[in-house]
């Protein structure tokens, strides 16, 4: 599937991005914003939500065992989220690219020029969130945006 959907053909890919409450409160929004557009990448889809606790520990589910989950699920319904669908050749692995590595101290260092190292703090509070396969972008994309049954469901699906 990956080498199918990286080929070089220039078709398009989708990511699931997310501004985390403390991108949002430390007002990094637009610069975030600014940098995805420079970087080639479309925003398809976009919307503000505040988790709670249930969808947070739904989201984050891989993670239910380590010791960091309960802050991190504070973290994550401490404020309202913007998620993203972006859209680009290679999204998946371009995203992860510029948010950079996970501990955003790190990242100061390693990846100065990544979203990361501009507006997080530490390995905890990295105000961005990428999937990290094709296969969580697919899911984090879906849980987000699902879409609503409508009235012209049975027109989609005569066209199938
Ligand atoms: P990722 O967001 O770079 O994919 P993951 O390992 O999937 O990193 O972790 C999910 C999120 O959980 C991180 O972005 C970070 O906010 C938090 N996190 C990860 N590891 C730790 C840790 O060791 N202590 C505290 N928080 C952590």
């Amino acid at each position: 599937f990956r080498f199918c959907s990286s080929n070089g053909s220039g078709e398009k890919e989708r990511t699931l991005g997310m501004i985390k409450p403390d991108g949002i409160s430390g007002n990094y929004t637009d610069r975030i914003k600014q940098v995805i557009l420079e970087s080639g990448f479309e925003i398809s889809k976009e919307m503000v939500i505040q988790l709670d606790e249930e969808n947070a520990a739904e989201f984050y589910a891989e993670h239910s065992s380590r010791s960091f989950f309960t802050n991190l699920i504070r973290y994550m319904t401490s404020g309202p989220v913007l998620v993203m669908v972006l859209e680009k050749e290679d999204a998946v692995a371009r995203w992860r690219d510029l948010i950079g590595p996970t501990d955003a101290g790190k990242a100061k260092i390693s990846h100065p020029h990544s979203i990361r190292a501009m507006c997080g703090v530490d390995l905890e509070k990295n105000c961005v969130h990428g999937s990290d396969s094709h296969q969580s972008a697919k899911r984090e994309i879906a849980f987000f945006f699902k879409e609503a049954p409508s009235d012209d469901a049975v027109g989609k699906h005569d066209e199938l």
